[in-house]
């Protein structure tokens, strides 16, 4: 069969004719307004080595483009001199194998390569401004995901139904607060039309801008007045529908420094529904930094914002909670009225990386909404202090890393991760719109790649010899219990290594089996929970950006032993119960008395 699919031979000369078929080492880029490639586009990246094996030539296919089929082309040239390019389709990797195979063995083959898709930048007038998107190298992201089939839902203002640029991706929402406005004013005051547009602006439209998830539909759940702001009930309703109603991933770039227990469970109701759900850090670094909430929850993913040149937006608040960092200044997306203009918020961050777990869900949809979480933190490019920081948490959300599924081997892959970070920031300040606050100059995050200077000799025994920058955190080595009335305080001692957090667990062992309840997350070392007699087991992990330490598990029992609390009850009952046995026996006395007296009246009545 393979011989067969060498359909197509063309000259040199008409390589271009090939448009986005881009061949590798012969047309760089197509010309533009060449033919419909958008049908053509290549799934495979190029390699113009003829001696590279085939298997690390072929990459995945496109999740939101199943059908797409790939070109493998040849550069001959004969013994007169004479050169072509030839190239098939083909329908897979296997394909694509057999095809390499082949053409290498031809003998006028002086190379040949898997087409890449060339598609640089979108059409979309107002992409120029839209400074996020080289800088999250999201061309490059699309190559892997566009977010086809999964729907996010922007829990906000509402957005503007009608607007050209969004309208295509926009699906049926919901108005929870009720709509004081006309109809056709689904968003009177603006904010969730301009969030809903950096998730999934309609793309390379010829119109306004472009979106991070160009194939992602978004769901506007209006919870916030015309003024902006509202209430935490409204959005725990919004947040429910959402979740009812089959988003994937829900956008909060809103916040308050209550922790309303109904938002709490609205937001743990969503994720145990596997919705993944992002909150914007808060606004509020110079006014207090109060913690923002619900982002403050510990399993919401929290997202600071930066500026174009990776530095954490003056604005934008740290904290303990802050998971993420997203581009959040001078943001251009849409408007109500068909308009356009750039903001500035970690409300405008949130959607970045929002529009990024659309695009992993898409490309991967067996991952928990719990495991794509981990996965933007795992791979985001560290930002500011080595490690995990307040300020941008585990660093700058990293889509093309993220689609890469967090992997550093795979020779094709590499390419195109490795080229990720610094090197391009460092090129691309320019377009930062004016009114950008700079203010936070120093650290630059630049300067500082990858090795952490974490003084990896860890004490006693053990050696765990780690080449790696920075490892994933040692084990916790002792752990302890405190069992006072019905509660257990577990703590433990700090693991080595750079840590992030730790994760905990608990459970009873029934028949043999422990029940483990969820991990629960915490930068503290201690956690307390509810005991009841038996033996439970408790098991601790350190964390951080670059994976999970060792699992360290404890065991205990509780005896049901009468607490203070119990024996004071008992002694309390048996208190009362003799004092109810002295009543009765008093009343029975009484009664007595009572008896004798009437009787004696009655007698004494008789008698007369
Ligand atoms: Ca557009
Ligand atoms: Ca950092």
């Amino acid at each position: 069969m393979a011989r067969a699919m060498i359909s197509r031979t063309v000259a040199v000369a008409a390589a271009a004719a090939l448009g986005a078929a881009g061949l590798a080492g012969v047309a760089a880029a197509s010309p533009p307004g060449s033919e419909p490639v958008a049908a053509d586009q290549v799934l495979l990246r190029p390699d113009d080595s003829v001696s590279e094996r085939p298997s690390t030539v072929v990459g995945d296919t496109f999740a939101d483009q199943p059908d797409q089929k790939a070109w493998v082309a040849a550069f001959q040239q004969d013994a007169d001199g004479s050169a072509r390019v030839v190239s098939q389709r083909v329908a897979d990797r296997a394909e694509a194998v057999t095809a390499v195979r082949e053409l290498q063995a031809d003998r006028a083959t002086t190379a040949v390569s898997v087409a890449d898709r060339v598609k640089v930048t979108t059409n979309d007038p107002h992409y120029p401004q839209q400074w996020a998107m080289p800088k999250l190298q999201l061309p490059t992201a699309w190559l892997q995901s566009r977010g086809a089939g999964v729907t996010v839902a922007v829990v906000d203002t509402g957005a503007d139904t009608t607007h050209p640029d969004l309208a295509g991706n926009l699906v049926q929402g919901a108005d929870v607060i009720g709509s004081a406005v006309s109809p056709t004013m689904t968003d009177p005051h603006g904010h969730g039309t301009h969030v809903s547009g950096t998730i999934a602006a309609v793309t390379d439209n010829s119109v306004g801008v472009a979106g991070v998830a160009p194939l992602t539909k978004v769901m506007p759940v209006r919870v916030l007045s015309a003024n902006g702001s509202g209430y935490s009930s409204d959005v725990a309703e919004g947040i429910v529908y959402a979740a009812d109603h089959g988003a994937s991933v829900i956008n909060l770039s809103l916040g308050g420094s209550g922790d309303d227990p109904v938002q709490r469970q609205a937001v743990a109701y969503a994720q145990s529904d596997d919705v993944l759900v992002v909150a914007a850090a808060g606004n509020s670094r110079a006014s207090g930094n109060a913690a923002n909430y619900p982002a403050a929850i510990a399993s919401v993913t929290a997202v600071a914002a930066t500026d174009s040149a990776n530095v954490d937006a003056s604005f934008s608040n740290h904290g303990p909670y802050v998971d993420i960092a997203a581009p959040g200044v001078s943001i251009r997306s849409t408007l109500p009225g068909a308009t356009y203009a750039s903001w500035s918020g970690t409300s405008m961050a949130t959607p970045h990386v929002v529009g990024v777990a659309a695009l992993i869900r898409s490309q991967r949809p067996s991952l928990t909404q719990a495991q794509v979480g981990a996965l933007l933190t795992s791979t985001a490019t560290d930002l500011k202090t080595a490690g995990w920081d307040a300020y941008t948490g585990s660093g700058l959300v990293n889509p093309v890393a993220a689609l890469a599924g967090g992997a550093t081997a795979s020779p094709t892959s590499t390419a195109t991760a490795t080229s990720t970070p610094t090197a391009t920031a460092t090129t691309t300040p320019t377009s930062t719109p004016t009114s950008s606050p700079t203010s936070t100059p120093t650290v630059t995050a630049t300067a500082t790649p990858t090795a952490v200077p974490t003084p990896t000799p860890t004490p006693s025994a053990t050696a765990t010899p780690t080449p790696t920058p920075m490892p994933v955190p040692g084990a916790v080595v002792s752990m302890s219990v405190r069992i006072t009335k019905r509660t257990a305080t577990l703590a433990w001692s700090p693991a080595s290594g750079v840590v992030r957090g730790y994760r905990v667990r608990v459970g009873k062992q029934v028949g043999g089996v422990t029940a483990y309840g969820s991990w629960a997350t915490t930068t503290a070392r201690t956690v307390s929970f509810p005991i009841t007699a038996g033996t439970w087991r408790v098991q601790v992990y350190a964390f951080n950006t670059r994976g999970n330490g060792p699992t360290v598990t404890g065991t205990f029992s509780v005896r049901a032993v009468a607490s203070a609390k119990a024996k004071a009850k008992a002694k309390a009952k048996a208190k009362a119960k003799a004092k109810a046995k002295a009543r009765a026996k008093a009343k029975r006395h009484a009664a007595k008395v009572r008896t004798y007296r009437i009787s004696r009246a009655v007698s004494s009545t008789v008698a007369r």
